[in-house]
């Protein structure tokens, strides 16, 4: 008959259990899934908020486009430091902070009640306004002056050593929407009467690139998404315009 015999061996208690060296690859093993899980989620996020912001745009530009065929004009912008109140969102021509003259364009945020959209949609998917910049001859009518190729300040979108986009032939651009993109450096803010600025990294609206959109006269920029991470080279804006016959 067969007898229980006690185990003898030392080490069966800690075979039972897991060795520290087990547990610290187990944990490490956590740490790893865990941290591609989070790099996976982020980049989830991040293509959302994109592609979020790249709707709003078309939806913008389909109702300025609408907008124009139904006035024979753009709308001016609305100003940019208004926060709340019945002038929200609503386009004017008064030069102040938040909506300046630089050339012949007038800059600021988008109109959104003029445009007859939600006030949500004056903002990106960053949660910051978009700026909206158009040719001041064309918020009174569509005649020769506006967007006029003789007219060097007029807007002027470059690419991203700094040359037009546009050629006499294809006549300038009548306007420019700029969200400022995930940094949302020279973006106006939703709470706070004053665009965001003064962080790194770069110069204070964001890089040497980017600053161009934010410095409120009538030259904008737009090239290739490229997120280098290094202060001078960084851009992540985006930039939509048409030129005259586009509209
Ligand atoms: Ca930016
Ligand atoms: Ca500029």
């Amino acid at each position: 008959m067969a007898s229980i015999v006690p185990c003898k061996n030392k080490n069966h208690k800690a075979k039972s259990g897991f060795t520290l060296i087990e547990l610290s690859i187990v944990l490490a093993i956590i740490g790893v899934v865990l941290a591609s899980g989070l790099s996976v989620y982020g980049n989830r996020i991040a293509a959302e908020r994109a592609q979020e912001t790249a709707r709003r745009l078309n939806m913008i530009e389909d109702a300025l486009l609408l907008f124009r065929r139904t006035n024979g004009r753009l709308p001016f912008p609305a100003n940019g430091a208004t926060l709340t109140g019945s002038t929200l969102g609503v386009e004017s021509s008064t030069v102040t902070t938040g909506l300046v003259l630089s050339g012949s364009a007038y800059i600021g945020v988008v109109p959104t009640r003029t445009l007859n959209l939600p006030d949500s949609m004056m903002l990106d998917a960053y949660g910051m306004k978009i700026t909206y910049a158009v040719d001041g001859d064309c918020t009174v009518s569509w005649l020769t002056a506006c967007g006029d190729t003789t007219v060097t300040t007029n807007i002027r979108i470059n690419d991203a050593s700094g040359t037009s986009r546009t050629v006499a032939s294809t006549g300038m651009p009548v306007y420019a929407l700029v969200s400022h993109g995930p940094n949302m450096r020279g973006g106006w803010q939703q709470k706070v009467a004053a665009q965001l600025g003064a962080a790194p990294p770069g110069t204070v609206y964001g890089s040497t690139l980017e600053a161009e959109n934010a410095n409120l006269d009538y030259i904008f920029r737009d090239m290739m998404i490229q997120e280098t991470g290094v202060a001078t080279t960084q851009f992540d804006d985006f930039v939509r315009w048409k030129v005259k016959n586009q509209l």
